[in-house]
């Protein structure tokens, strides 16, 4: 039994946003879920940062599914993996949804960029897939997972690529008719204005879902009473790291000494708390200093 999906399920189904936020490894996926949020967002921008390769499908399915696993072992929050444009066609989106939720995620997210995608907020080249070929990617998903609380969000990048609010209406009605269980709109405007026009204009019961980095001024209150269900804060735990690495880095190599760089450091301690020392020092008095001698 996948718990990870029967409770994404069960936020769902219960009033309010869903809140998730992005993580790139298990360290960084058991903070979101230390920081209350609802659940955890294995980001292909993030991993592929962690790696640093661009977020264009440079890194393998294996790559990313073997972060991924490290994240779900992690914490208890659910997680939801992006599968970008699910590594190839309908096919390869077979075997990603089957080791996807194999792993152990509560659900994936598929988006109708052409294989390989780019980023959406790179700049350059831009090809989307058809909406027929995104929306048959959709029900292969959905033919083979196995718990039907396994969740499959398709994502349109329609507003991203140019195209409008309603090409974005006209596929993301297609990959609900195909049976998302829900659908992400994604926009790189400055502000809530494509995706509150698009909430608007929805005419499914699909619920939706939204990435508002470029558009952060909007609370997630005001999305979800915009009609948005989830919300997603998709890079903010890598971006924040990096800042405070950098930060401390610099300051090191420019002072020479640790002491003046203390309050920028968790103590050792929290370290020792993240990976359950204590934990360790249990099972060794029992299994390993303890252990009954072994009769002849
Ligand atoms: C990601 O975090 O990898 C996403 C969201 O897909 S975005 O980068 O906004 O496209
Ligand atoms: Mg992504």
């Amino acid at each position: 039994m996948n718990g990870g999906a029967a409770a994404l399920r069960g936020l769902l189904e219960r009033n309010g946003p869903i809140v998730v936020t992005g993580a790139h490894n298990a360290l960084s996926a058991k903070l979101v879920g230390e920081a209350g949020f609802d659940a955890v967002w294995a980001s292909g921008f993030e991993i592929s940062a962690s790696f640093t390769v661009p977020d264009a499908d440079i890194l393998t399915m294996a790559e990313s599914l073997a972060v991924t696993r490290t994240m779900v072992s992690a914490t208890k929050v659910p997680i939801i993996a992006d599968c970008d444009a699910g590594y190839g066609n309908a096919i390869n989106v077979i075997r990603t949804v089957r080791q996807y939720e194999a792993a152990g995620v509560a659900g994936i997210c598929l988006e109708d960029n052409a294989f390989p995608k780019r980023c959406s907020f790179y700049d350059g080249r831009r090809d989307l897939a058809t909406a027929e070929e995104h929306a048959a990617k959709i029900r292969a998903a959905k033919s083979v997972q196995q718990s039907p609380d396994f969740v499959v969000i398709a994502r349109t990048e329609a507003m991203i690529a140019g195209q409008g609010v309603d090409e974005a209406l006209r596929r993301a009605r297609a990959y609900a008719d195909a049976g998302a269980d829900m659908c992400l709109i994604h926009s790189k405007i400055k502000d809530a204005g494509e995706v509150m026009a698009f909430a608007q204009q929805w005419d499914r019961p699909t619920p939706l879902v939204c990435v508002p980095t470029t558009y952060g001024q909007t609370s997630v209150d005001e999305l979800y009473a915009g009609g948005y269900k989830m919300v997603i804060f998709a890079n903010h735990a890598l971006r924040s790291a990096v800042k405070a690495m950098q930060d401390a880095l610099f300051e090191l190599r420019l002072l020479g000494s640790i002491s003046a760089i203390d309050h920028r450091l968790v103590p050792l301690t929290e370290i020792y708390r993240l990976v359950d020392e204590a934990q360790l020092r249990e099972q060794e008095r029992e299994f390993v200093l303890g252990a009954a001698p072994v009769s002849a």
